[in-house]
């Protein structure tokens, strides 16, 4: 297991490499290329700088953190051909620079969505919060808006200003599409993204949707454990794997966390593992919250514990964490609540495996 830490790059994040490198525990970042449209491919030379910088850090940079899909794509439009093409020469170039997991989402049109990203808790921290009703009484550009404004001027993954402008067309398409061809057109961009995957040695690493339920009428696919069955027997290789997000799929109290993890990492298809808690206010409701079990409904030692148990030897990151003592950061993505959801879960981690011997 590697604990990593998420690190946007370009100046757009609060948090430095230095501080990353001095949180006790922590190895590397998943970061990205926020600056790359859409669709296009990510240039060798730039990845190679980032890498540099990253690796001075005294810092490994093995995970990407997105390569977003785009949506002719998803759509399933012919120029997805082009697209995916661009994207097998974006692994290749992310190989030679060393990186073995890309984390990815295959979500329609809207990334995650929030009702409010400092909602403030009882403890007088903030943390990004979910009302189902508030959300789907906004249509996608308010939230649009109400995210971009409560963003402190850092940009929000997932709310690229290029996708924002198709939106509502983009909702109007996937109208007339069944969730049925919504699956057919993922496995043809698997089948023909995998293959390179495997020949360049990057764990493709799919993130679940976020919330797990269908909004505004787009199909969601992953989203709980049937349906993550069903995803990876699209391709069975395991570069065809998983990121599990505790928080993702826990909105959903359906869905039993562990048992998942237990599942799907006893394949060895799960490479990456987001994992915070959150505390539901009811079945649709909910605060993120600090990622301790007694913070939330999640109970973060059956969590790792279930990775421990399957042997587990992909990449943990702590995932959103609370804006507290003060921080300015980009919601979600602040340093010291992440840095304690990080050394909590390397304690839960270290305990486990003592207990063991
Ligand atoms: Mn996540």
């Amino acid at each position: 297991m590697k604990m990593i830490l998420r690190w946007f790059p370009n100046g757009d994040d609060s948090v430095t490499l230095q501080q990353i490198k001095q949180t006790p525990g922590v190895t590397g970042v998943a970061t990205c290329l926020p600056q790359i449209p859409v669709g296009e491919v990510w240039p060798l030379e730039v990845l190679e700088a980032l890498k540099k910088e990253i690796n001075d850090a005294g810092l490994e940079m093995e995970v990407i953190e997105s390569v977003n899909i785009h949506e002719d794509i998803k759509k399933g439009l012919p120029e997805r051909e082009q697209y995916i093409q661009n994207y097998i020469k974006t692994l290749e170039n992310i190989s030679k620079v060393g990186v073995k997991c890309l984390c990815y989402n295959f979500m329609p049109v809207i990334d995650w969505a929030r009702s409010d990203l400092e909602h403030p808790l009882a403890d007088g921290s903030t943390a990004m919060a979910y009302r189902h009703e508030e959300v789907i009484k906004m249509n996608p550009a308010t939230m649009a808006d109400v995210m971009a404004s409560k963003a402190k001027g850092y940009s929000l993954p997932g709310w690229e200003p290029e996708r924002l402008g198709a939106m509502a067309q983009d909702i109007e398409f996937y109208k007339n599409m069944s969730t049925e061809t919504y699956w057919e057109n993922m496995k043809y961009f698997l089948d023909a993204v995998i293959p390179y995957a495997e020949k360049y040695d990057i764990k493709m690493a799919i993130h679940p949707d976020d919330p797990p339920w269908p909004l505004y009428d787009l199909p969601k696919v992953i989203t709980n454990i049937e349906n993550v069955r069903k995803f990876l027997s699209l391709n069975e290789s395991v570069y065809n794997g998983l990121t599990i997000c505790s928080g993702s799929l826990g909105s959903s109290l359906d869905n039993d966390i562990p048992e998942i993890i237990k599942e799907f990492s006893g394949q060895g298809r799960v490479h990456f593992a987001h994992i915070r808690n959150l505390k539901h206010l009811n079945e649709k409701d909910f605060d993120e919250c600090a990622h301790l079990s007694q913070c939330g409904d999640l109970d973060m030692f059956e969590i790792v514990k279930a990775y421990h148990d399957t042997d587990y030897t992909g990449y943990i990151r702590p995932d959103h964490g609370r804006m507290l003592w003060g921080e300015k950061a980009r919601p979600g993505y602040g340093l010291y609540d992440r840095a304690l959801g990080a050394n909590y879960l390397l304690g839960l981690w270290e305990a486990i495996g003592k207990m063991k011997k």
